[in-house]
């Protein structure tokens, strides 16, 4: 079949999306189209980078842009609209200095060159990669410190949490934690680097208190995103990432630009079990920063993750506005059935099309499953923005895809069971995500009927500004 190169965007369309939303607001929001289902209660919270700049000079990655929570709070079929930044001392210091004062992970150094950046090791933790309400607690996560409370109501920032002192200063949390939605604990983990990293698994009550289940060594340098949880097992997708400090340390590179595959060396899965004992089984190389979800079946444990080629990286010295996605690599969805006894490891594609932010029915966690919704871009192949989402029925392999494309562009989905029993049909529900539009550069909340994903939102509600594109949020029915 011939592919046509026809584009399903525009540049400039998907380059307003990343420009800076600087207000904070909270209003009713009046502007919907269709209706919001009745029975839809709760809130979804998502975090993203908000701000991508201080006064026009710009982050040199969206992964280092100022985290900011927004809370879409629904009831009797009406929603609020409510965002703060997280107001981090380096947030609040940035601010007054109205210039870049610190180092981003990813690709952002401080005006004046190697010079200034320079034995300059600080971490800048912008809190801006997922949001979590567990026990009481609303979390703003990134994964190279601790979290950031917040207060759930109207998202103040209360400060870094400690959970009574059991993350100590220095000791860091997954932005990636999962909940098993048969106890109620949200399972996550952090990883201490050096040349062993520590991996400590922790498990949050739905009291919101943190213990350590386990802790583990692995040679090497981790960089571990994501964690799959199936009842018996944390497992781990130790990607063949070396980290080499020196033109980070001399103020020439950022940490993540000193991240590279290693040639020819194999990925390996990491299996955790209750009692902390470590199994290693390799597989071929590829980089994963996603997990969907993982379960057990017989002798086997199956795990379902986005898989890259190779390491992600942008061009450095460029503006990651300009970037030509006919250079990225593109993740698809693959799956992996890992014999324990034996060793071994099958693997086989589930969404060729480029995609990221597979997410299940929270029920499903850790367990057999039948639909992943995802997100994924708006043609058969190569590589372009997320502009739709995707329903992969496990069972038929049927695939099937809501765009909006050419000037819509989607964010993670979020399903939300209809009813919290563990009868109704696992597609029973709906699909959250916010759009931004590009027609009229301002975002919509979507509200797709999961069991009819191409069919027309049951409702769009259409905020009063844009929200620049995000990373990860959550639902909660409290
Ligand atoms: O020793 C350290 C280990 C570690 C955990 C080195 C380190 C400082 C680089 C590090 C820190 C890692 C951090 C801070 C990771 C943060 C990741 C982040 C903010 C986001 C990741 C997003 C991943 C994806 C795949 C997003 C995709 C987005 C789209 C396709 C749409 O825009
Ligand atoms: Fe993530």
């Amino acid at each position: 079949m011939v592919q046509t190169a026809s584009p399903t965007f525009s540049r400039e369309d998907w380059q307003k999306g990343y420009e800076s939303l600087r207000t904070e607001t909270s209003y009713w929001i009046d502007d919907i189209e269709g209706e919001i289902p009745s029975e839809l209660e709760g809130t979804l919270f998502r975090n993203g980078p908000g701000q991508l700049d201080i006064n026009g000079q710009k982050y040199g990655h969206p992964f280092d842009g100022d985290g900011m929570v927004c809370a879409i709070a629904f009831k009797d079929g009406k929603a609020h609209f409510a965002n703060q930044f997280v107001k981090t001392p380096e947030f609040i210091a940035e601010q007054k200095a109205g210039k870049i004062l610190y180092r981003g992970v990813f690709g952002t150094q401080k005006a004046g060159g190697w010079l200034s950046n320079i034995f300059d090791l600080r971490n800048k933790n912008v809190a801006n990669t997922n949001v979590v309400y567990q026990g009481g607690k609303l979390l703003a996560l990134w994964e190279a410190a601790r979290p950031y409370s917040l207060n759930p109501q109207s998202l103040d920032t209360l400060g870094q949490e400690t959970f009574d002192g059991k993350l100590a200063a220095g000791q860091v949390f997954t932005a990636h934690p999962r909940r098993d939605d048969r106890t109620g604990d949200l399972w996550g983990f952090g990883v201490q680097p050096g040349p062993k990293s520590t991996i400590s698994i922790y498990r949050v009550t739905n009291q919101g208190e943190l213990s350590t289940e386990s802790q583990v060594k692995v040679s090497g340098f981790c960089f571990l995103h994501d964690f799959a949880y199936t009842p018996n097992y944390r497992i781990f997708m130790q990607n063949p990432v070396s980290f080499k400090p020196l033109p980070f340390m001399l103020g020439l590179a950022t940490a993540g630009e000193c991240i590279e595959l290693k040639p020819n060396s194999p990925s390996q899965f990491l299996l955790i079990d209750r009692q902390g004992n470590l199994q290693t089984i390799e597989t071929d190389p590829c980089f994963v920063f996603h997990h969907c979800n993982a379960y057990e079946e017989g002798n086997e444990i199956i795990v379902d993750s986005v898989c890259y080629p190779d390491y992600p990286k942008l061009e450095p010295n460029t503006d990651f506005r300009e970037i030509d996605f006919d250079k990225v690599i593109a993740g698809q969805l693959w799956r992996f059935t890992i014999n324990p006894k034996l060793g071994t490891v099958k693997r086989e594609m589930l969404l060729e099309r480029s995609c990221e932010f597979p997410v299940v029915h929270p029920r499903c966690m850790g367990q057999k499953y039948r639909y992943a919704y995802i997100g994924a871009i708006a043609k058969e192949s190569g590589n372009a923005p997320l502009q739709a989402i995707a329903k992969v029925d496990m069972a038929t392999g049927k695939q099937e895809f809501h765009s909006f494309a050419p000037r819509g562009f989607i964010s993670e989905p979020i399903f939300v069971p209809r009813d919290r029993d563990n009868h109704s049909a696992e597609d029973a529900g709906w699909v959250l995500t916010l759009i931004f539009d590009a027609a009229h550069n301002r975002s919509d909340l979507v509200v797709l009927d999961a069991q009819n994903i191409t069919g027309k939102p049951l409702a769009t509600l259409h905020l009063k500004h844009h929200v620049p594109y995000g990373l990860h949020g959550s639902f909660t029915h409290e």
